[in-house]
């Protein structure tokens, strides 16, 4: 049912696969607890998870290049280079005693030629990306890199991959600014060094770190440590002072610190430090995120940069958790749509309090941070707590086995008039012939403004019923009344719950019962009308629509866990064809991507952006964004503050007296 030239169109713009099995070909050679856990199984299982699961075939395979030493030069010094190349002749002993010079790291006569084929891997994954061979795509390497600095190897790190694959984005593709994010349990230290002083390169990390007794002990992976002259601001550390950290707190740190931040920044290309030990099992992180907090991670960062995205393995120490993360972090890659989030009940404290840290931290740099609390009392955040809410996490945890990766559901349905041509990448949903009656005086607020097509309303409830049982993923639909069809659709779907996400300066909906089957949220620019219940929520904001959607929409979305996201474009909409599209986008990641768009009919010139936006096409990059007004991230902040007692997960403060001090004190 797909249309074929969309489907050709798809594979072009495909995931790429970066593998070789020659990186598997080195390993500890003597005793050294510290290191054991870096084995080439880590490769070999995450692979073949990916052929199993039929993943890997879906990918476009990209071989591997050994890196040139000016490659390696770009991030190197010529000292520390020439002692690596030293290392394949070297005897046993020799290997040891090199190895002695650095921390937590292995050498074997076998690594370097790995280390320069690691390299080579994410310098080809960048190739295939920026001439837009493919559209993004991972690459499955070892050693890892980012501990590994200028002179020095560390944390089973030689080259520091992902650093040099930036300089050399910048360098031969005259990329203008890159975003890294680190989601390694590890503070990625080599990859910050790097960058400190540089605002072309916006380096993103959280790590374990309890309050500096973790490793690499550093106070410079402290949430102060921001980055030195040009490039003060440009590091983002978020310290976890605990372990057993969820998925609300990984998703909390995304939403409030750094979706809001990078889409400020506008990258032009993200790298992914895709490190694994931050995943459940994980013998290093003892975290409790969940393998599939990884598919939403990833398809947050999907929408930035036009979906140019390079995830590069980092660590990753427990296979079976491993393997499963690397799965569903390509199933995103690939465009399936993320699994239902689950075990969201919001930040834990300690979390809660790294978050406050990072974003007072940041608040003179970053405009939609303007508005940040102030850090909580200074002794709280340096010094060891006395543990209070523990998480525990130890090695016999066990976590649900994902769920079987099933065939995406068919593609994109349109409900559009027959005399428009069907948009490229999807298929033309029939309208009904045989069009029932269709009993609308359960919505008595609502009256027909115009001759309402009756035919379209019964398509629609098809279509919810095949969204419903999973045959079809999305649709879109142009009527002429979205409120008419909005209660259409909800008068037909009595037993879900519903997300509606309407956009524009029209009030809709006034009928809707307020009994948590839906949740609304109504961004326009004037003022509608009062929050009524904590399932209606009217937003009102003159610009800054990306930094509502980060931080209130998404938070509150994922919380509410909807089993269907109807999104709605009501007259009077001041939002602009990128900022729609990256709401498509990123309102993906919930309900199982089961998304039903409706636009009211005089806006026919949406229908093809929102088509490619829900068969799967990234949104276009909007760029670095204007500083939001300081009016609009007030609003917002209160907004979530009055909110937050019912939503967790829009909280960004550790307790409620230290904030409303706060915010007395800035308003
Ligand atoms: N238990 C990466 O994940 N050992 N490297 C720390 C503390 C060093 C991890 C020992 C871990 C290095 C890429
Ligand atoms: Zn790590």
């Amino acid at each position: 049912m797909e249309n074929p030239l969309a489907a050709r169109c798809r594979k072009k713009m495909g995931t790429a696969l970066v593998h070789d099995e020659e990186m598997t070909r080195y390993k500890l050679l003597w005793f050294d607890p510290a290191c054991a856990i870096e084995t080439p199984e880590r490769l070999t299982v995450s692979h073949e998870a990916l052929v199993r699961t039929g993943l890997a075939a879906r990918c476009v395979p990209t071989p591997v290049r050994e890196a040139s030493d000016d490659d390696i030069l770009l991030v190197h010094s010529k000292e520390y280079l020439d002692a690596v190349k030293k290392t394949p002749y070297m005897t046993l002993d020799d290997l040891k005693e090199f190895t002695l010079h650095y921390g937590d790291v292995y050498f074997h006569p076998n690594i370097y030629h790995c280390a320069k084929l690691a390299v080579g891997a994410a310098l080809q994954l960048v190739d295939a990306v920026m001439t837009g061979k493919v559209r993004n795509g991972m690459a499955l390497v070892r050693p890892p890199g980012h501990h590994s600095m200028r002179s020095a190897a560390s944390g089973f790190c030689v080259f520091n991959n992902v650093a040099i694959a930036a300089k050399y984005a910048q360098q031969k593709y005259a990329v203008q600014r890159v975003l890294i994010v680190d989601w390694d349990i590890h503070h990625g230290q080599g990859v910050q060094y790097a960058f400190e002083d540089d605002p072309s390169v916006l380096y993103f990390s959280w790590h374990r770190y309890e309050h500096q007794e973790f490793w690499p002990n550093l106070r410079d992976s402290d949430y102060d440590c921001v980055g030195k002259d040009n490039g003060a601001g440009f590091t983002i550390n978020v310290p976890w002072n605990k372990i057993g950290m969820q998925n609300s707190d990984y998703l909390a740190v995304f939403c409030h610190v750094l979706l809001p931040v990078a889409y400020e920044f506008g990258p032009e290309l993200v790298l992914v430090c895709a490190g694994f030990d931050s995943a459940i099992g994980d013998p290093e992180g003892e975290m409790c995120a969940t393998p599939d907090v990884f598919a939403h991670l990833t398809h947050l960062l999907m929408n930035l940069a036009g979906g140019k995205l390079c995830a590069v393995l980092e660590g990753g120490y427990n296979l079976t958790s491993l393997s499963q993360s690397v799965c569903l972090t390509v199933q995103s890659l690939l465009g399936d749509p993320p699994p239902r989030p689950t075990d969201l009940q919001g930040p834990c404290q300690s979390a809660l309090e790294s978050i406050q840290c990072v974003r007072s931290a940041h608040r003179k740099y970053w405009s939609c941070l303007q508005h940040a609390a102030e850090r909580p009392s200074s002794d709280v955040s340096t010094k060891l707590e006395a543990s209070g809410e523990a998480r525990v996490s130890k090695a016999d945890l066990v976590w649900p086995q994902p769920a079987r990766h099933l065939p995406p559901a068919l593609g994109t349905a349109a409900v559009i008039p027959e005399d428009l041509l069907c948009p490229l990448g999807c298929f033309r949903f029939p309208r009904d012939p045989h069009s029932q009656d269709v009993d609308v005086s359960t919505w008595s607020s609502l009256t027909p403004r115009r001759d309402v097509d009756v035919s379209t309303w019964s398509s629609l409830t098809a279509l919810v019923g095949r969204l419903e049982k999973n045959e079809i993923r999305n649709g879109l639909a142009l009527v002429s009344d979205v409120s008419m069809a909005m209660a259409h659709v909800f008068g037909h779907t009595p037993k879900q719950r519903v997300l509606v996400v309407c956009v524009g300066d029209t009030e809709v909906l006034s009928g809707l019962p307020e009994d948590g089957k839906t949740l609304t949220v109504h961004f326009s620019k004037e003022a509608l009308d009062k929050p009524r219940c904590k399932y209606y929520i009217p937003v009102c904001l003159k610009k800054s629509l990306m930094q509502a959607a980060c931080s209130l929409l998404l938070p509150l979305s994922y919380q509410y866990d909807p089993d269907l996201v109807l999104l709605a474009r009501v007259p009077g909409s001041h939002v602009d064809q990128s900022e729609w599209q990256q709401l498509v986008g990123l309102l993906q990641g919930l309900a199982g991507g089961h998304m039903l768009v409706l636009i009211q009919e005089g806006e026919k010139t949406l229908v093809g952006p929102t088509a490619s936006s829900l068969s799967g096409s990234p949104a276009s990059s909007l760029g670095p964004l204007p500083a939001p007004g300081a009016e609009d991230i007030e609003a917002l902040e209160s907004l979530k503050w009055r909110l937050t007692t019912d939503w967790k997960l829009l909280q960004t403060c550790k307790d409620f007296t230290a904030c409303c001090s706060t915010k007395a004190a800035t308003t």
